[in-house]
């Protein structure tokens, strides 16, 4: 098999969280031991380091529904490019946050790359609000919407004006935590998604399989956006925004290892992790072994 490479690219950011803490989550995964156990599974390792954020504290918020869109726009300006190019070369960006409003930069990244992709957004929360329909005004809430064209001009505009993602590829998994417009507002899309309920009734497996079936449906590979709030609190306690309920330690990474067997990994977020809120790095360790799932580690090789 040839050497597969993987790029990864550090994007510390907690401007979209509105919360300190978060943009340590890049060092958080790297201390956890990343780079050893992606190159102990054979891959080469090629890590860029981190897009230079500009910090809260030298920051005003002009606009409490759009906070700090000036600072997330530039950070993602920086990064679509990165995960462009890197998916070009036929290497996967590996992009580690940081708060999730880098989604907006990866999705970019990925329509910019030329590849036809679907994706499956691992996460809480629909992060499909806008300055419209947002109550805390936290730009990591409305990611997904704007990759879908919906939201602030200063976003929906980064990477080109048109769209960057397919409704009828793209799959939300693991939700619990929607606000009311925000969930008409996806009601009325062609997103698909499957709650922890869906979860409970038909199983992990079944679900990633029907997410994996609607995100490879045309395309030719899957974005992968995994927020570390999609598992339980008590399994990933150093995250921004815990809901009660997550998934377990191992259906997440039955998640990663069916996203493993596919061999349809285009490129990867993953976000969220806030060493702050958790002494042990417990959920930095946790990040990097779901990493590890995704790259094809093997419980029993
Ligand atoms: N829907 C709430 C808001 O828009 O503020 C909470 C969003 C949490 C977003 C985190 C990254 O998933
Ligand atoms: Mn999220
Ligand atoms: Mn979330
Ligand atoms: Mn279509």
């Amino acid at each position: 098999m040839e050497r597969r490479k993987v790029r990864v690219i550090g994007v510390p950011i907690d401007l979209g969280a509105d919360r300190r803490g978060v943009d340590m989550g890049p060092s958080a995964i790297r201390y956890a031991g990343l780079h050893e156990r992606l190159k102990k599974l054979g891959w080469e390792v090629e890590d860029v380091g981190n897009i230079d954020v500009p910090i809260a504290e030298t920051r005003e918020i002009k606009d409490p529904l759009l906070k700090y869109l000036p600072e997330i726009s530039e950070v993602n300006q920086k990064l679509y490019p990165l995960v462009a190019q890197a998916i070009k070369e036929g290497v996967i960006p590996l992009i580690i946050g940081g708060d999730h409003s880098l989604g907006i930069g990866s999705l970019a990244g990925c329509a910019a790359s030329g590849k036809q992709f679907g994706v499956i957004w691992f996460d809480t929360h629909g992060d499909y609000n806008s300055v419209e329909t947002t109550s805390s005004g936290n730009i990591h809430g409305m990611p997904l919407a704007v990759a879908n064209g919906i939201g602030a001009e200063e976003l929906t505009s980064i990477g080109g004006a048109a769209r960057k993602i397919k409704e009828e590829n793209t799959v939300i998994i693991g939700a619990r935590d929607f606000d009311d417009e925000e969930r008409a507002m996806i009601r009325q899309s062609g997103i698909t998604v499957f709650t922890m309920s869906d979860i409970d009734r038909l199983g992990m497996e079944a679900v990633v399989r029907q997410g994996l079936e609607i995100a490879n449906r045309g395309t030719h590979g899957v974005h992968i956006s995994f927020d570390l709030d999609v598992l339980d609190p008590s399994e990933a306690p150093g995250v921004g925004t815990p809901v009660q309920g997550g998934m377990t330690y191992r259906e997440a990474h039955l998640a990663m290892e069916m996203v493993a067997d596919c061999r349809c990994l285009l490129s990867m977020d993953v976000v969220e992790v806030n060493p702050i809120l958790d002494a042990q790095n417990k959920t930095a360790e946790l990040a990097v072994g779901l990493i590890s799932s995704a790259f094809g580690q093997k419980i029993y090789p």
